[in-house]
């Protein structure tokens, strides 16, 4: 039986994801803004479970997040969420407009192509152990300012309520994990990015963004 998302009742879908992992927040939402049901999987990577033989069969390259939907799966926030676009059009995460289309894949790709690497839990591990303990937040920061200073250029003369005008589109869904994680995580001074700082309040009023929240999935860890 086919439910009113188009999904097929029997085939829940799987999303492997862990809790503060901003690409697996990119999929939650868009999941959530489908209103797609799903099973989560949680992948501890601070255990080092993303590098174990069974996840490795789900993902050859160790990293969350991977969806499976029947005997599809698919790895990579980027193809996961284009996947779900094509395969379930319900909340489109695209304009029609061609411009505003290619610009929506910039500002994603800003995030997941020239910010979210340099911060990848690899990265710092590395950073910290060949360069020392103090380098990794600099590391960091730096990085993400010369990200936020290109993206607040390049949304200022388009943004609406939202990063490309008045509707929800893949630009925010890349943007809204990047922002919540460089302020609670990469304790990033927000003062020189006013745009971003009110797209970030407003996702922050959405449910489909809110019950993606890192704290609001499963394997956040209970308080003490
Ligand atoms: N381009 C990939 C990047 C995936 C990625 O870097 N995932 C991080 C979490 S956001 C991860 O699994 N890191 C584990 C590690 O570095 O060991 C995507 O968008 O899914």
């Amino acid at each position: 039986m086919a439910t009113s998302s188009g999904q097929e009742e029997s085939k829940k879908l799987q999303l492997y994801s862990y809790h503060r992992s901003s690409c697996s927040f990119r999929v939650r939402i868009a999941l959530n803004l489908k209103g797609l049901d799903y099973e989560y999987k949680a992948v501890n990577l601070l255990k080092g479970e993303q590098h174990s033989p069974e996840y490795l069969k789900v993902n050859p390259i160790g990293y969350v997040p991977a969806l499976v939907d029947g005997d599809i799966l698919v790895s990579d926030s980027f193809a996961i969420v284009m996947y779900l676009e094509e395969k379930y059009p319900q909340h489109p995460l695209l304009p029609r407009d061609l411009g505003k289309r290619a610009l929506n894949y910039q500002a994603a790709n800003i995030v997941s192509a020239s910010i979210q690497p340099l911060q990848n839990l690899d990265v710092l591990k590395y950073i910290e152990e060949k360069v020392g303990p103090d380098a990794k937040i600099p590391w960091v920061q730096k990085h993400i300012n010369k990200g936020f200073e290109a993206l607040e250029k390049l949304l200022k003369d388009h943004a609406g309520k939202y990063a490309t005008g008045d509707d929800v589109y893949l630009a925010d869904i890349f943007l809204a994990p990047q922002i919540h994680g460089s302020i609670q995580r990469f304790n990033l001074d927000m003062t020189p990015f006013p745009l971003l700082s009110r797209l970030n309040e407003a996702y922050m009023q959405l449910p489909a963004f809110q019950d993606a929240l890192p704290q609001n999935q499963p394997d956040f860890p209970a308080a003490t």
